[in-house]
């Protein structure tokens, strides 16, 4: 489920300003959004789940607006005891989930995660958040380095603005 193309947004290239990027990732964090240098990061969601559940799952868009690729190197969650980069895939008429060990972001595009395809399933829940909670997470790119986003915790994908 990986789509490249193009952004015709040049406002993504932020200035390697310390003081742009704080103040960038202030404000994202408000706009449940995240960016590092290169990496933006749209639309993250966590699923909530029954309180029995050991497992969830988070999507999101993840955009490279660098004239490199860069890949997603681990992720982690002080409420999860491991985070994995998982795909979704069609193989003999069922659905199945594959553990992916590292996913490319293309130079100028972007790696969309949904219900259907990638996504980082949360694993070993220490505690399952409840619907509306805003749950941490914290993603290594090779070449952007971490970059931790909040993550709402929600039934579906739904609209938020
Ligand atoms: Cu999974």
């Amino acid at each position: 489920m990986t789509v490249s193309h193009n952004y015709g947004r040049t406002s993504f290239v932020s200035k390697n300003s310390k003081m742009a990027t704080l103040a960038g990732l202030l404000l994202s964090i408000v706009a449940m959004s995240a960016r590092a240098d290169s990496i933006a990061i749209e639309g993250a969601w966590m699923r909530a789940v029954p309180p029995v559940s050991t497992n969830s799952a988070a999507y999101m868009m993840i955009m490279n607006a660098s004239a490199k690729s860069d890949r997603i190197l681990s992720a982690s969650s002080p409420l999860a005891g491991a985070v994995e980069v998982h795909q979704m895939i069609h193989q003999d008429g069922l659905m199945k989930m594959l553990h992916v060990g590292s996913v490319e972001i293309p130079a100028g595009g972007h790696l969309q995660m949904a219900p259907t395809g990638y996504h980082f399933m949360m694993m070993n829940l220490k505690r399952v958040p409840k619907e509306g909670e805003t749950v941490p997470m914290t993603i290594r790119f090779k070449q952007a380095g971490a970059l931790t986003i909040q993550l709402p915790v929600k039934r579906s994908a739904g609209m938020s603005h």
